[in-house]
């Protein structure tokens, strides 16, 4: 994370932070999540108080599900430009396994001004993985969906186990997956109050233990939380 870090701020991004337990109009509203949508039950969110509230309830406490919260404290806080990466916590329920917790790291990134493009955005990651992986990481786009970023898209870099021409922690493609991203919805804009026909943005989530893992060919995520010296001496 410290390294990741240090790569964003050399581009010009300011880290921020915020609390861990949060609402669920920061967590979930601002960010275009539609009411419906499988993440906001009980089932996959922590929430804190629905003896007192019902968890449709903007103010409703939860642990916040990503770091997108604090990039919302923010543009709520300050006008653009804003050009900003949140490293945390985040907490969703899951059965633990060998690559899920019930909890995991994130970088979060945003930059807001006039004219920011999605070539802005490419050229982010692309720095960014050369920087993090190695000079000679490629990386690619494939499109997806998120309800926060339109167009939005999964940001792959070439597997740099094998340099691309695929091993078993590629699974034979040469690619392994590095974030999610895209340009901010229009709607999330509109939620804090900054002027959609002014502004554009890019947003992207990068999972720390994902690249932890990879890096350093740890294959079960629970090594890094049972804190067994044999495996902690290694680093
Ligand atoms: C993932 C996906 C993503 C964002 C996070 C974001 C934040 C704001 C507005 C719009 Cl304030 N988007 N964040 C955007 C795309 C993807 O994370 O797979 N994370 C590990």
């Amino acid at each position: 994370m410290d390294q990741a870090v240090a790569i964003f701020r050399r581009m010009g991004f300011i880290v921020a932070d915020g609390p861990d337990l949060e609402t669920v109009w920061d967590n979930f509203d601002a960010l275009n999540a539609p009411q419906d949508h499988p993440s906001r039950t009980p089932e996959d969110t922590f929430y804190f108080d629905l003896d007192k509230r019902d968890w449709l309830d903007p103010e409703t406490m939860i642990l916040r599900t990503q770091t997108s919260d604090v990039q919302i404290r923010v543009m709520k806080a300050q006008q653009p430009p804003v050009r900003i990466v949140c490293p945390g916590r985040c907490y969703r329920r899951d059965t633990p396994d060998a690559t899920h917790g019930m909890s995991f790291h994130q970088i979060e990134g945003l930059y807001v001004d006039k004219n920011v493009s999605l070539a802005d955005l490419k050229g982010c990651l692309a720095t960014f993985s050369r920087e993090m992986f190695g000079e000679h990481t490629k990386i690619r786009f494939r499109p997806h969906f998120f309800p926060f970023t339109e167009p939005s898209v999964e940001c792959d870099a070439s597997c740099m186990v094998c340099g691309g021409k695929g091993c078993n922690v590629c699974k034979g493609t040469g690619w392994l997956e590095l974030a999610g991203a895209g340009m901010v919805n229009p709607a999330v804009f509109q939620n804090v109050g900054y002027d959609v026909n002014e502004v554009s943005g890019f947003a992207f989530g990068l999972g720390i233990e994902r690249m932890a893992m990879i890096r350093y060919a740890i294959n079960d995520l629970r090594l890094l939380y049972d804190n067994d010296v044999r495996f902690l001496h290694q680093f």
